[in-house]
């Protein structure tokens, strides 16, 4: 291999074998205290594959020494045209969500967060959880109807008519509200999974 690179320092590269379940914030406790899963993680190995993942989308702009933590930010037009995400329709929205900006542009924290939690080996119960915040749309910790019918759309590729959207609203808010109170919280929105795992399809990748 020639030339040894220092890409990361060992505190690093530990700080960065983090659990999936709780991405960065893991400081042992998993801040999704209520989901009884358990903790998988990246290897180093990982961690450098995802590391060149993220540098092959722009060398010009990630340097190959990361030691001194370069304030470095690849616009989402470069991560939403990635294989793994470029026909994903919730794209953007992932990308989104996983930005410490909210607009997409992602730092490689935000990137290997995104590729933890939508790799295999994350619990189904962590997935549910940023599927909630991703199909969210206006970010008001509710899935409302009108963020339901966009996910619909979003999930079926626009085939369904209008009536059949409005349909499958009902019936899904009928189902899973179970307070009552028109829209579904994250409690709610777990009894949507139960039933229709589909709504979880979109959110495995390969790394
Ligand atoms: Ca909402
Ligand atoms: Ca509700």
């Amino acid at each position: 291999m020639g030339n040894k690179q220092t890409i990361f320092t060992a505190q690093q590269l530990d700080a960065y074998q983090v659990c999936v379940c709780c991405a960065r914030m893991c400081v042992g406790v998993c801040f999704l205290k209520t989901l009884l899963i358990d903790c998988t993680y990246f290897t180093r190995k990982e961690i450098l594959r995802l590391f060149f993942r993220y540098r092959d989308l722009a060398p010009q702009l990630v340097p190959l020494d990361y030691t001194d933590q370069p304030d470095v930010k690849l616009p989402y037009e470069l991560i939403g045209s990635m294989p793994e995400l470029k026909d994903n329709p919730f794209r953007q929205r992932i990308a989104q969500v996983f930005s410490e900006d909210g607009e997409g542009n992602m730092t490689l924290d935000d990137f290997l967060d995104m590729f933890s939690v939508m790799s295999e080996m994350a619990p189904r119960d962590l997935k549910a959880y940023y599927a909630f915040k991703i199909y969210d749309f206006n970010n008001d910790d509710f899935i409302c109807k009108l963020d339901l019918e966009k996910t619909l759309n979003k999930l079926t590729r626009n085939e369904l008519t209008e009536d059949e959207v409005r349909m499958v609203c009902e019936k899904v808010m009928d189902e899973a509200d179970m307070d009552n109170d028109g829209r579904l919280s994250l409690e709610d929105f777990q009894h949507v999974i139960v039933r229709a795992p589909d709504f979880l399809s979109t959110f495995h990748i390969r790394i």
